[in-house]
């Protein structure tokens, strides 16, 4: 497989309701779309998830346009790989950080080169799973009626997990609310997105009362030490996603014990190689793992529900269905979510396994770049 031409895009896609995180909040998402060409003219459509702000990692939609255009497309551009597994190295050799840039492209080699063998991505992956376990991520609400009357809403259309975002002044109170109202059965989580201290372990301790299923990503997000310290602390599972950024980072998890369970988005980890490796280490370590998003197009909906097809995802990702985001998706079929709160994988189908709806793309196009070889 040769990469001869990448076409950068970005769009503007307005969600249905602003997303707010510890750290932010998103309304109209900057959607950064990658069309790869091969030499034979096979074209698949692949997905940057970087930020509007570097308030989740550093990267944001302009770095890792111009990292994509400077330094990550031209190394990819005439090499003829016999696997995408070898296109990560390459990008990764002198090369610091940019993973969500590097992701992008490297998952764009893998769902070229499935479409070029005629497979669906997720068997060209190892993937084993005909559906997916779906979880909602709720952003943070005003109060905890409207955080309530949405995590019901949730469990009314199926979604097996609830996570809650939070930050200090808007946890406990909340997490009490939805457990309250929802009954002892239904899996909730919640996600700090970074928002606390150690020293403000006392009060995290008080999140054990509601049988969470994990805590995400409470403390710093390079911080494995404390991490660990806190776990020793929490009967709740603490969940890994923001510290996780390489398979390293991920052994270190282990061997510190800073946390009992990973939140893989390929985009952190820099694509699909690295992600199968850390999902290979946990299986081995008896460490279940989930897909987490980051409010991604239908297009980098399609890479997450294909990685989360593996058979150590034991636990519901992120993977919510179009209609939570969008008015309308930009690719057909839309993804949609059964009653049982599953995502069916596309089996059926070579490639990405949905169509991206080019002429609506060119229609909310607000910038565009070809390079090629
Ligand atoms: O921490 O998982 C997170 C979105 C943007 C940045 C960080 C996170 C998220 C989500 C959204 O939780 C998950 C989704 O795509 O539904
Ligand atoms: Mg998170």
């Amino acid at each position: 497989m040769r990469v001869q031409q990448i076409t950068l895009r970005e769009l503007r896609l307005p969600l249905r309701e602003p997303f707010r995180i510890s750290s932010g909040v998103v309304s109209d998402r900057r959607i950064f779309l990658l069309e790869l060409h091969d030499a034979d003219g096979i074209v698949e459509w692949a997905e940057c998830v970087a930020g509007e702000q570097p308030n989740y990692t550093s990267e944001t939609v302009e770095t890792a346009w111009m990292a994509i255009t400077s330094w990550l497309a031209p190394r990819v551009f005439g090499v003829d790989f016999e696997s995408p597994a070898d296109v990560g190295p390459v990008l990764e050799r002198d090369l610091r950080g940019h993973s969500m840039a590097k992701a992008a492209v490297e998952m764009g080699c893998w769902g070229l080169a499935a479409l070029r063998a005629g497979k669906p991505l997720a068997e060209l992956l190892g993937g084993t799973r005909d559906r997916v376990v779906t979880g909602i991520s709720l952003g943070i609400q005003a109060n905890p009626d409207a955080l309530v009357a949405r995590a019901k809403d949730a469990r009314s259309k199926g979604y097996r997990k609830i996570k809650i975002k939070i930050m200090p002044g808007k946890d406990v109170e909340y997490v009490n609310a939805v457990r309250q109202a929802l009954g002892p059965e239904i899996s909730i989580m919640a996600d700090a997105n970074s928002a606390y201290t150690l020293s403000q372990a006392d009060h995290l301790v008080k999140l054990d009362a509601f049988n969470l299923l994990m805590i995400e990503q409470p403390l710093g997000q390079d911080d494995l030490v404390r991490h660990a310290a806190l776990q020793r602390r929490l009967q709740t599972p603490i969940c890994l996603d923001e510290s996780i950024t390489s398979l390293d980072r991920a052994e270190d998890m282990l061997t510190l014990g800073s946390g009992r369970i990973i939140n893989i988005k390929p985009g952190r980890v820099g694509g699909f190689t690295v992600s199968k490796a850390i999902h290979d280490t946990c299986e081995r370590a008896n460490i279940p793992v989930w897909c987490g998003g980051m409010l991604e197009s239908g297009v980098g909906r399609a890479y997450n529900v294909a990685l989360a097809s593996l058979p150590n995802f034991k636990l519901p990702g992120d993977l919510s269905p179009s209609s939570r985001y969008w008015e309308r998706d930009i690719v057909t079929p839309e993804w949609t979510m059964d009653a049982e709160g599953m995502v069916r994988v596309p089996r059926d189908r070579p490639g990405i396994g949905v169509t991206v709806d080019v002429d609506r793309v060119e229609n909310l196009t607000v910038r565009r770049q070809v390079i090629a070889a």
